[in-house]
């Protein structure tokens, strides 16, 4: 039955047309092989590695442990000594830990980056560091804190960050976990959990909110508020080149998703838990939201928990440029899509030895895509030879 739905366009559209919900996408072609990619080992033994990044421009690579280390990868080694240590006021473990780095935009020049963690409470924190003058050592007294979110439960803590094109910096945060959202946080705009915020880290103590912000004149919401109706966006990203949001939101049974947005415009509601994917969930008639649906899904068949990544602009691989690729905790596969003019094309499964879980994509200085694994693993997407 669900495979049916997935690739029967005619019974879709007849059990859109009996639910009580907005019109829905047409089911999309399958997925078409590819090949010509291969990846480059970076690094092994990695504790957990969860994210990868690089300050534009440089040379470095750096990456989380979710224990709560980030290294730091020069000249192809892994350095011995960790750029920043915060175990000792992490959690770590299953959906928790050093969950993301942001460096400033102005980096080169401030030194100033970002972290987003959960801390000994099992909340979400994010802080400020400093560099300090050995360029591969952070301050580690330099920490202030930015942002402290209260979590309910262990699960769905987001853990994104990511400075957009604005030089703001966005914030991803689940909704706060357990299953099915029991407190209605996504569709709460009272609550930062399952949201995407939208802060001015360069004004205010300790943050600013950007006075075109969605919400700022409405009243009970929070005003750093930019999207909501999200249940886990584990990982979302600019594109480098044009003004593009694509966000991977983590399902609940059944559907994992991927979301495209215009980056200029706020106050999208992704449609959980309403909506799981394009599906009802806790829909209930006569609701009047209006909710931007995925313009990916895939089903519990071909993974688990989708581990959205980037749009390809780099300089290795000029065929795939525009390109943007994904994967999964669980499923091991590539898969990639190009998003054009409101629609998606070139779905693409790359052939590829299993990746292993996929924690996470990221990009070096030059714009090659990254990929770390639970297995311990730092990879690069290259051409294959
Ligand atoms: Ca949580
Ligand atoms: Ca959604």
């Amino acid at each position: 039955m669900v495979r049916a739905m997935r690739t029967t366009s005619m019974l879709l559209a007849v059990l859109i047309l009996a639910a009580p919900l907005p019109p829905a996408r047409a089911a999309a072609p399958e997925w078409a092989p590819a090949s010509g990619l291969a990846t480059q080992v970076i690094a092994t033994g990695l504790d957990s590695p969860d994210f990868a990044t690089s300050p534009p421009g440089d040379a470095r690579i750096f990456v989380l442990e979710q224990t709560g280390t980030i290294r730091i990868v020069r000249d192809g080694k892994l350095l011995p000594h960790p750029f920043l240590d915060l175990r000792a006021r992490i959690a770590s473990g299953g959906e928790r830990g050093l969950l993301g780095l942001a460096f400033h935009p102005a980096f080169a020049r401030n030194g100033v980056f970002f972290v987003d963690y959960t801390d000994r409470k099992g909340d979400t924190r994010i802080d400020r560091f400093r560099v300090s003058r050995d360029p591969d050592r952070a301050d580690s007294a330099s920490g202030t804190m930015l942002l402290h979110v209260p979590q309910p439960y262990a699960n769905h803590n987001g853990g994104m960050i990511a400075f957009g094109p604005d030089g703001m910096l966005y914030v991803g945060l689940g909704d706060g976990g357990s299953g099915g959202d029991p407190h209605g946080n996504g569709q709460s705009l009272g609550t930062l959990l399952g949201k995407l915020l939208r802060i001015d880290v360069d004004h205010g103590t300790p943050y600013a909110i950007p006075a075109d912000n969605p919400f700022t004149r409405t009243r009970g919401a929070r005003p750093e508020i930019w999207a909501y109706g999200l249940r886990n966006p584990w990982r979302f990203s600019f594109d480098r080149a044009a003004p593009t949001l694509v966000i991977g939101d983590v399902g609940q049974n059944q559907w994992e998703e991927i979301d495209v947005a215009d980056a200029r415009v706020g106050g999208l509601n992704y449609g959980w838990n309403l909506r799981e994917g394009l599906h009802a969930f806790r829909w209930t008639l006569g609701s009047n939201a209006h909710p931007a649906d995925p313009v990916i899904e895939y089903s519990h068949r071909d993974g688990c928990s989708v581990t959205g990544g980037y749009v390809y602009r780099g300089a290795a691989l000029p065929e795939l440029r525009g390109t943007y690729f994904f994967s999964d905790w669980c499923g091991g596969w590539l898969r990639s899509f190009r998003w054009s003019a409101g629609r998606v094309s070139e779905k693409r499964l790359w052939s590829l030895p299993s990746l292993g879980r996929v924690t996470s994509f990221g990009e070096d200085g030059a714009g090659e895509l990254l990929v770390t694994t639970s297995e311990g693993r730092l990879l690069r997407l290259v051409p294959a030879r």
